[in-house]
């Protein structure tokens, strides 16, 4: 009698910590997607017009830009970017030096509640360097701007020729 008990202890066993095993394969999953599916990351902040700069072979570089609206109650300070196709990724304004237009860095901008910001040609962008690859329409490109609250902002950009050009628009030559 003993001997049967300790069978059906044993046989039970396993089965039941399977199942434990799984209830917590449950919830630990449930858990990781919890904030993926929550969290809002660009809540407030609104990104328009967002492209990057399509570029011959072998250009090393490009540029990105964008229409950005703080719509927060709180001002946002920008103090990097990145992006899935470049190895680094600045923010740059122009500026003109001597008659000839240069390139600056920034260490980072500023929205004011309810400020837009225009990134655009001649002007402040975002300057992607040294690119992973050539990037043509239609690849699937991220930028991603860093707060100073250590929060990232990412939003998906089209690959344009030039400004106002769609993916796959004409060209002006
Ligand atoms: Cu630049």
């Amino acid at each position: 009698m003993v001997q049967y008990a300790e069978m059906v202890g044993r046989s039970k066993c396993p089965c039941w910590s399977r199942k434990l095993k799984r209830i917590w394969l449950t919830v630990l999953v449930a858990g990781l997607c919890m904030p993926a599916l929550g969290a809002e990351p660009a809540a407030g902040v609104v990104f328009e017009d967002v492209w990057i700069r399509a570029m011959p072979p072998f250009q090393p570089n490009s540029a990105g830009y964008m229409t950005i609206s703080n719509s927060r109650e709180t001002a946002i300070g920008i103090v990097g970017a990145s992006s899935n196709v470049s190895k680094k990724t600045e923010i740059h304004t122009t500026r003109q030096v001597d008659g000839l237009m240069r390139m600056e860095q920034l260490d980072g901008v500023a929205l004011a509640p309810g400020e837009r910001l225009e990134l655009a040609p001649g002007g402040t962008h975002l300057m992607l360097l040294g690119l992973e690859y050539r990037p043509v329409a239609g690849d699937d490109i991220e930028l991603c701007l860093h707060l100073v609250t250590e929060e990232t902002l990412c939003t998906s950009a089209e690959v344009r020729k030039s400004a106002g050009s769609s993916a796959g628009g004409h060209e002006h030559h």
